[in-house]
């Protein structure tokens, strides 16, 4: 729990103020070399980000097995962190915004490239059931704000406060020692991403989350938005990102990890020059602790694998024959 902690609020500093900080790089850090190949599972497989993918993934998998579909199987399963108020990052419980508003972000796609997504969306619990029903019975890809909530609305979602006692608390003491500043937020949160590849070997997936901590009232990140947060093309495989969104939408993260695993990558190969290129995109910035983000892909083979720039992200994993469990990312940067 802490290295997901220290992961984020690492990445957080500089959220917003990426593009102020450019001096000589931080001679604090060292370049591991990546230590994991590409792994292979049976199919169905469930890849989830984080600790709580394992619950995610529980609830998926039962999903599947009565005969869900894998998008209903997403819905289902990385709705349990959103409903789940000690899950800080995503859903109920998020936290919120510097203004105290809890904001959330979710897309979903299937193997045939049909998708839905909400972002900037207040007050459902589900945004990932919402984003489901953009797919299903709009014209549009996107959602967001105001126009999503009275959407959500009008398919029966209920409005709900989701800033929860606790939240509510830690958001009160940021404000106390805070300069009230987007360039000091502190973030604590993970984005839980699912990726499935079902029996019959198609991909679909879904991300959803209440997006960085203390970000400016209306900031949008990564997750809700196809091809940075979430990517997948039936015919090569799947991505999706956690960490800075900034970071993950300058170098449209998941679509770029699809279109490598496209030239030939293994998963891991794919992942791990994408969280590359994004090292080398800030790597002149004096420090790089605000810096971080991690990848998951998997391909139509169920080759999986997962990358990030600095160590603590890890996946959940679900095939039938290693059953339900966590692994440890490999990543590039070690800090002396
Ligand atoms: C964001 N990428 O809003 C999300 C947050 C996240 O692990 O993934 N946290 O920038």
């Amino acid at each position: 729990m802490s290295n997901r902690r220290d992961f984020i609020k690492k990445a957080a500093i500089g959220a917003i103020g990426i593009g102020h900080v450019l001096s000589p790089i931080n001679a604090n850090v060292k370049i591991s070399k990546g230590f994991v190949t590409a792994k292979k599972a049976n199919k169905p497989l469930i890849i989830s980000t984080w600790n709580h993918g394992l619950a995610a993934n529980k609830e998926a998998w039962e999903q599947l097995k009565k005969g869900s579909s894998s998008l209903d199987a997403i819905v289902s399963g990385v709705g349990i962190p959103e409903a789940d108020p000690k899950v800080r990052s995503v859903g109920y419980g998020g936290l919120p915004d510097k203004e105290g508003k809890v904001t959330l972000d979710a897309c979903i796609m299937d193997h045939n490239s049909d998708c839905g997504s909400v972002s900037f969306l207040q007050g459902i619990k589900h945004p990932i059931a919402v984003a489901k029903k953009v797919l299903e019975n709009t014209p549009h890809v996107m959602l967001s704000g105001k126009g999503a909530l009275q959407f959500a609305v009008s398919e029966g979602f209920k409005e709900e406060n989701l800033l929860t006692l606790e939240s509510r608390k830690r958001w009160e003491k940021w404000l106390e020692n805070s300069k009230y500043q987007p360039v000091i937020n502190s973030e604590n949160h993970d984005t839980i991403s699912m990726l499935v590849l079902d029996k019959e070997g198609n991909l679909s997936g879904g991300c959803t989350t209440s997006g960085a901590a203390w970000k400016m009232h209306g900031r949008v990140g990564d997750s809700p938005i196809i091809g940075a947060g979430l990517f997948l093309d039936n015919d090569v495989g799947a991505a999706a990102a956690t960490g800075l969104g900034e970071a993950v939408i300058r170098t449209a993260g998941s679509a770029m990890v699809v279109e490598l695993m496209r030239q030939g990558k293994t998963p891991f190969e794919a992942c791990k020059e994408i969280v590359e290129r994004i090292y080398n995109k800030h790597k002149n910035h004096k420090d790089m602790s605000f810096l971080q983000v991690g990848f998951i892909a998997v391909n139509k083979k169920g080759d999986y694998a997962g990358y990030s720039l600095k160590p603590g992200f890890n996946y959940a994993v679900y095939d039938s024959e290693n059953g339900n469990h966590m692994e440890d990312s490999a990543f590039k940067m070690v800090k002396k």
